[in-house]
């Protein structure tokens, strides 16, 4: 999927689900439910790994004109070996994966972007993540590993609701760029924070899988969306 694939979907809905774990109603249960409420979905790798590629791949197909999927699997490795994860990304019918901007370049993200190109697979690169920890090393160097990124026409990046500075810098930085913004909900920021920044989607996780009634949870969302005037 491209650039243009994500701005249509965007039409549709600011939201992505995380799936980290199986849903209270089931995953299909909640897919059924969610169709007209969210664009995207994005599954965690304990949860990939959980349900194994062939199911994944089931899933991944069978609600391929409802949603747009993202493997979740911070790709930190040498180009060779991300390589071989690609492949498998591709084969489970993803559209996207994550992958860290730490790694540098050479040997590594410049192989993993142009393997992503080739299978026609978007890029996304974490830029900043939410956890408070994350101030303590990894998001001082921000600002390089958006700067390095740029240099190969990555597009994709994952930065923090919960400290919506780096999305607005990043807005800034790249204003084209499809951000995706987690940190709403369980991990404190509130719905709109990461959109109202200037994200292009937010991620939602537990407020949504953890929910016994998730279309509830789901238009709650919406109409906060609309309060807000983000959406
Ligand atoms: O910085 C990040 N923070 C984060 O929470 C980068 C991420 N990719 N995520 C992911 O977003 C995390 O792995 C989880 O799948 C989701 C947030 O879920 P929740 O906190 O809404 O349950």
């Amino acid at each position: 999927m491209n650039l243009s694939g994500f701005i249509k979907f965007r039409e549709k809905s600011p939201l992505i689900i995380a799936v980290d774990v199986e849903p209270e109603i089931s995953i299909e249960g909640l897919l059924e439910q969610a169709k007209n409420y969210v664009a995207g979905v994005k599954f965690g790798l304990p949860y990939i790994l959980r349900k194994g590629a062939s199911e994944i791949k089931r899933i991944t197909y069978r609600y391929r004109d409802n949603y747009f999927f993202i493997a979740d699997i911070k790709l930190a490795d040498i180009g060779f070996v991300g390589g071989l994860m690609i492949d498998l990304v591709k084969e489970m019918g993803f559209n996207a994966f994550i992958a860290h901007g730490f790694i540098g370049l050479e040997g590594a993200l410049k192989e993993i972007k142009k393997k992503a190109d080739e299978l026609g697979l978007f890029l996304f690169v974490v830029a900043a993540m939410s956890h408070p920890g994350a101030e303590e090393i990894f998001n001082r160097n921000f600002i390089s590993i958006v700067e390095t990124c740029k240099k190969i026409g990555i597009d994709g990046y994952v930065a923090p609701a919960t400290l919506p500075r780096y999305i607005r810098e990043l807005r800034d930085l790249n204003p084209n760029a499809v951000i995706i913004s987690p940190g709403v909900g369980a991990q404190g920021a509130r719905v709109g924070d990461g959109i109202s920044s200037g994200a292009t989607f937010e991620i939602v996780g537990r407020r949504i899988t953890l929910s016994r009634d998730p279309l509830v949870t789901l238009r709650e969302l919406m109409s906060i969306y609309k309060d807000r005037g983000v959406i």
